[in-house]
């Protein structure tokens, strides 16, 4: 990369302008979309600004305490849930908000409702705010169905109809990773600017990676296949090297290098948890959406991911993610054990 070139250009594409560009190529287009990110890309630089003051915060008091009014100070991932949901509803683009952190899906009022619905995990990874790891706020857009009353039919669809998806990760630099349906695009934050700058066009997934990252801790309780695929990667009979295991607990981050990186995220199904850990509508669709734009595969041991049709807002799923042949290794694997039973 020409660094000095880069220093000095002057032609920057900021989130907004690349956005808009794509919306131009649609001419029925009202820009209600690049209102709605605008609004998502507010959330997420206050977000930014607020994990990075977490830790000298904690000098003026710590969260769930009173602060010097006496008032009760809130939770990093609470604060930020309260700020998407406002910037969302204000957006007037929304009529239904799914969040992690409400256990009820939220119905815009009618006079501020738009034509999208949003799924969110404001702040994914939050046991990591303490220790300074990274940590990320993942959304997936879907547009409602055509009836007056927003339900939540209108999320309750597979990951395949939703209209956009991507993730902030709050790390050693900001950057949001986006995709309409066209690709996967990454923007990182100019703090001097609080401009979303487009440094990494056209994401492409290597195709195969030589990195793993699962919990291994729940290794006892795992089922054949994944059992099975952790042990060549650990083991490889075919002469091929090992693979390197990394894990940061923060599924933003742990995806995020699986993208750049190349390899394999798994968080399988166990004995303890028949459904794996992770939430369909937003965190496994989402980064299923971003993996199949960027070139990989997202399974969940029986199926595309982005196949699961979801009963319930808060479902959650098994999923194994990442580099196109990583994946299609351990589909070989699931498919094996089912002509066995
Ligand atoms: P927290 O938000 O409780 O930290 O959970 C993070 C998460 O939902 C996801 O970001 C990680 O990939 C996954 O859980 C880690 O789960 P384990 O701690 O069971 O490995």
């Amino acid at each position: 990369m020409d660094h000095e070139a880069d220093a000095y250009r002057t032609d920057l594409m900021t989130i907004t302008r690349f956005v808009l560009n794509e919306q131009s190529k649609y001419p029925e287009s009202r820009g209600d979309f690049t209102i709605l990110l605008s609004n998502i890309v507010l959330g997420c630089k206050f977000v930014c600004s607020a994990v990075n003051k977490a830790g000298l915060a904690k000098l003026i008091g710590l969260a769930g305490e009173t602060n010097i009014q006496g008032e009760e100070q809130k939770k990093l991932d609470v604060l930020s849930n309260d700020v998407f949901v406002k910037a969302l509803v204000s957006s007037g683009r929304t009529s239904v908000l799914v969040s992690e952190e409400d256990e009820e899906a939220t119905f815009v009022e009618s006079s501020k409702r738009g034509k999208y619905c949003v799924v969110f995990d404001p702040l994914d990874g939050s046991s990591n705010i303490d220790c300074g790891v990274s940590i990320g706020t993942i959304f997936g857009i879907y547009t409602m169905n055509h009836s007056d009353e927003p339900t939540t039919e209108d999320v309750l669809k597979p990951g395949s109809e939703m209209v956009a998806a991507g993730y902030c990760m709050y790390g050693s630099s900001c950057m949001l990773v986006l995709s309409t349906g066209t690709g996967v695009h990454g923007f990182t934050l100019d703090p001097s600017l609080g401009e979303f700058i487009l440094t990494h066009p056209d994401i492409k997934i290597p195709k195969n990676g030589n990195i793993y990252s699962v919990n291994e801790g729940n290794a006892q309780n795992w089922d054949g296949p994944t059992t099975k695929y952790v042990e060549k990667c650990k083991f490889p009979k075919d002469g091929s090297p090992a693979k390197s295991l990394r894990y940061v607990g923060s599924m933003v981050a742990d995806v995020h290098r699986t993208l750049l990186y190349g390899g394999i995220f798994l968080y399988p199904a166990d004995k303890k948890s028949p459904n794996g850990k992770l939430r369909v509508l937003y965190e496994v669709f989402p980064m299923s959406f971003l993996m199949e734009q960027a070139g990989g595969q997202a399974f969940t041991g029986k199926k595309r991911a982005l196949d699961l049709v979801p009963e319930k807002i808060h479902e959650r799923s098994p999923i194994f993610l990442g580099s196109y042949d990583d994946v299609e290794e351990i589909k070989a694997l699931y498919a094996m054990e089912e002509t066995k039973n």
